[in-house]
């Protein structure tokens, strides 16, 4: 396809959409301003390097080992430009404490600061790019049966309020680096492989652990603060300290960001209609944007009906500026920066796509009591030529249009990750 096909191809869809009374160029200039936020955990399977030493675990498994993950730090962020060129859209990094840069000093997670990031910090501000932060509570000897913040060690317990509270200054330090609200997300492990006889304890240490983290006040133009729940996990089957009910009643009595991530509830449950009933008590919310295959297996975000609800949610609702999309999938069985590229072009098609419904169409005939018209166009919607709009946002966005990003990703991998030991 030359640029002009593309340019005529979306001249015929712009057309066909006008008949629908959506304003397409509208919708390209609505796109490009929607964050997503790319973990940085893809690119090398979780590890992080921090050298701590301890091997991906508490509640948290990478199947596969695909050859030349980066090794260190300059290599993710090259692998992280890599696949940032071929994305349109605009983006933000998600860093996660393990993420620590000591110069083979040993810092524990107690002990970092700013510094440990102050090279992501200038290499973001330089790109132009917003970072988010998470506290890393698992790969680590202090998480101890399955437990952190909620531990009744006392000493286990303030090692990791510790950490959350350093981290919270972290996620200052980047706000303030690179000009953008930094989100500071919180997720532990701490639960009960088998059942548990005291359900109570473990959620009362957990409210007091994470109200001695939030205790000082930071500036939430520099960072802001979320809490991330989840039903079950891998060891802990059977009960999770930080449920949803749990965290759902945490964020709101505390002015918390709440985190909702699409594995983390049963596997037929969905995020998306979760998304206008809690943004009725919270100013703001997160997301983990995921796949999770029969269990919360965090594969790479393809366009699904769940990912197109997900983004209708968040664009029909008018909630662009009160959700912060993040993503949260690992797949070591695939080239990671394909990984990157293929997940996180889906979520900005999946908002394109919202973008540019006949959602004032399909309202219509819904506020009108005719639901034959609404179930009527909300089918025909499915099948309009929206294939030429993603094309030509991408050709406009100087990304590559259709699969011709692969081909970057065949060379990039020839050249520089089959190098790598
Ligand atoms: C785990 C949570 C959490 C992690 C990342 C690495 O179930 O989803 O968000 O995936 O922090
Ligand atoms: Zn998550």
């Amino acid at each position: 396809m030359t640029r002009r096909s593309l340019e005529t191809a979306y001249r015929l869809a712009r057309d066909r959409y006008a008949e629908l009374g959506v304003e397409t160029d509208r919708a390209l200039r609505a796109a490009a301003r929607i964050p997503v936020s790319m973990h940085c955990w893809q690119g090398d399977d979780v590890g992080g390097f921090e050298g701590a030493g301890a091997a991906l675990g508490d509640g948290l498994a990478v199947t596969g080992n695909y050859p030349g993950k980066a090794r260190t730090a300059d290599e993710l962020r090259a692998d992280f430009e890599q696949a940032r060129a071929l994305i349109p859209g605009t983006q933000r990094l998600n860093l996660h404490a393990c993420y620590a840069e000591t110069n083979g000093r040993r810092v524990d997670r107690d002990r970092l600061g700013p510094e440990q990031f102050s090279n992501w910090i200038s290499w973001a501000r330089g790109l132009g790019l917003g970072l988010d932060f998470n506290q890393t509570y698992f790969s680590h000897p202090l998480v101890k049966d399955g437990c952190t913040l909620s531990h009744p060690d006392p000493a286990i317990r303030r090692f990791w309020i510790q950490h959350g509270i350093r981290c919270r200054e972290i996620g200052a330090a980047m706000g303030r680096g690179t000009g953008r609200t930094c989100l500071t997300n919180l997720w532990i492990p701490d639960g009960a492989k088998d059942t548990p006889a005291d359900r109570r304890g473990p959620r009362e240490r957990l409210v007091e652990s994470l109200d001695a983290i939030f205790r000082k006040r930071i500036d939430p133009r520099l960072n802001v603060d979320a809490v991330e729940p989840k039903l079950f996990g891998l060891g802990s089957e059977s009960y999770v300290a930080g449920s949803h009910e749990f965290y759902l009643g945490y964020a709101v009595s505390r002015g918390k960001l709440l985190t909702l991530d699409a594995g983390h509830y049963h596997p037929t449950e969905g995020i998306a209609d979760k998304i206008s009933a809690v943004l009725q008590f919270l100013p703001e919310i997160a997301l983990h944007v995921s796949r999770g295959v029969r269990w919360d297996s965090d594969h790479v975000v393809t366009l699904t009906d769940d990912l197109q609800s997900i983004a209708q949610e968040i664009v029909w609702g008018g909630y662009t500026d009160r959700v912060r999309i993040g993503l949260d999938y690992f797949d070591a069985s695939i080239n990671r920066i394909a990984a990157w590229v293929i997940g996180t072009r889906n979520m900005q098609r999946a908002l394109l796509s919202a973008l540019v419904a006949p959602v004032e169409r399909i309202r219509e005939a819904e506020q009108s009591g005719d639901r034959t018209a609404r179930l009527a166009l909300l089918e025909e919607a499915k099948t309009l030529p929206f294939a030429a709009v993603w094309d030509y946002y991408c050709e406009t966005a100087e990304v590559p249009v259709g699969e011709r990003w692969l081909a970057e990703v065949k060379r990039h991998e020839r050249d520089v990750l089959s190098r790598r030991g």
